[in-house]
């Protein structure tokens, strides 16, 4: 088997890397080690940057998103008793839309299916091999056989446990992380959403969110301990804790059945750089943000789009340029990310054994950027997506 650009990986990043370089007329072929009803259930991300609307819609799979997604132009900031607006629009222009990343990814998918062009699920033991060389090639196993597919360059867009980022020699990434002493517990219920845009809510019991997938199906996340055991939480506790941390006098949660439920450890890290020869790493492959700047997705879509770029020059004309700066083009976006993720995490949730000092500088921070016009913009800019980091 042969191919321009081998995928690994059929996530948001594998998907839309295929779909933009298929409208380019760029040969790929996308390996996916999970079956497709997995994928198209595995609920993740739920706010789409402006950009990634503007990219989807520019690249003909907007469709559904235009019909069912909903723009927000703002959210709100909960502390101390009370809520604050931000008002996105107002301060820069652009807002966001909420529409589940597994709806990107069925979207994604059935662009892909109709083009022909090959999507294998449930491939298994993926290697890769020959990255400095022009002939990359990735070995797999589908349908009981082994493959080989020969490429020009392949694209590890096969998310954080993916098998390309450690198949680059050691020595050669430089990996920057941060561990936090947290975890989200997230769940999904059917409940009407009771707060016109999302809750980000500081409170001394631990962080909430209040978001949504649809007006019916609320996304709801409690800071937890990243190794919390999920039977210790029953619906009820779930919801008590909801109502404690996001409650203000006046306004009611509303509750409803808890279709599922789940823990999500947080961490940051990047490795640089993201290339090496002719593998190019893409999305959470490469980089990971803890989820309170809603970033993840965004940033995913974001290093394809520049990938894409990159492989439509060298094959136009034969330069190499665009497709050696990719990592130090991403990395310049994928960092302002990583701060914005950080900094709106520390300001959010509750360390264990954190200091009265702590909590005031955090109450002090949240003043402000609820406050001041300058914070707010700030804030507001790198929620919306920066256009030129
Ligand atoms: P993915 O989505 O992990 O996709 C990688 C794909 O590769 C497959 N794979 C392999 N395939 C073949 N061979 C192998 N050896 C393979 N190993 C793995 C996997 O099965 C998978 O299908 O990475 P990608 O495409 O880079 O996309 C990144 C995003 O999924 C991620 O950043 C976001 O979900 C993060 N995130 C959020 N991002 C946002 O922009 N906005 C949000 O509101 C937001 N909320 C979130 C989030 C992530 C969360 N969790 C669960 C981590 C909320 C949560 C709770
Ligand atoms: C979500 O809806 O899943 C969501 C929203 C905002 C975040 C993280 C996750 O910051």
């Amino acid at each position: 088997m042969r191919t321009q650009v081998g995928i690994v990986g059929a996530g948001p990043a594998g998907l839309t890397l295929a779909h933009l370089l298929h409208l380019e007329g760029i040969d790929s072929v996308v390996l996916e080690d999970r079956g497709r009803e997995y994928v198209e259930a595995r609920i993740r991300a739920g706010v789409l940057e402006q950009g990634t609307v503007d990219l989807l819609r520019a690249t003909g799979v907007g469709e559904r998103m235009d019909r069912e997604g909903i723009v927000h132009r703002g959210v709100y900031m909960q502390f101390d008793g009370e809520r604050h607006h931000l008002d996105f629009r107002a301060l820069t222009g652009r807002s966001i839309v909420i529409y589940g990343q597994t709806e990107v990814v069925k979207d994604l998918i059935v662009a892909r299916l109709a083009t022909d062009r090959p999507l294998y699920f449930e491939v298994g033991d993926v290697t890769i091999h020959e990255l400095e060389t022009d002939r990359p090639r990735i070995r797999f196993r589908h349908d009981g056989a082994a493959h080989e597919l020969e490429c020009d360059v392949i694209a590890g867009c096969d998310g954080f446990h993916g098998v390309c980022r450690p198949s680059i020699p050691a020595g050669l990434l430089t990996g920057f992380s941060r561990e936090y002493p947290f975890g989200w517990l997230g769940i999904l219920a059917q409940a009407p959403v009771s707060s016109d845009e999302l809750v980000y809510a500081h409170n001394e019991r631990g962080f909430a969110l209040l978001s949504l997938r649809t007006p019916e199906l609320g996304r709801l996340y409690i800071q937890c301990r990243p190794d919390e055991n999920l039977a210790e939480w029953p619906d009820e506790r779930v919801w008590e804790e909801l109502q404690a941390r996001l409650g203000l006098p006046g306004w009611t949660l509303a509750e409803g059945p808890v279709l599922e439920k789940g823990v999500t450890g947080m961490r940051s890290y990047v490795a640089e750089p993201m290339q090496f020869g002719n593998l190019f790493l893409a999305g959470d492959a490469a980089h990971i943000v803890p989820p309170t700047g809603a970033k993840g997705l965004n940033l995913a879509i974001s290093d394809v789009r520049v990938l894409a770029e990159a492989l439509v020059d060298w094959y136009r004309t034969g330069s190499r340029a665009a497709l050696d700066g990719y990592s130090e083009r991403c990395l310049r976006r994928v960092w302002r990310c990583e701060h914005f993720s950080w900094w709106m995490t520390s300001m959010l949730h509750r360390s264990p054994g954190a200091d009265p000092f702590e909590l005031k500088l955090q109450l002090s921070q949240l003043r402000y950027v609820t406050s001041s016009e300058a914070a707010m913009r700030s804030l507001a800019e790198n929620y919306v997506g920066l256009e030129s980091a």
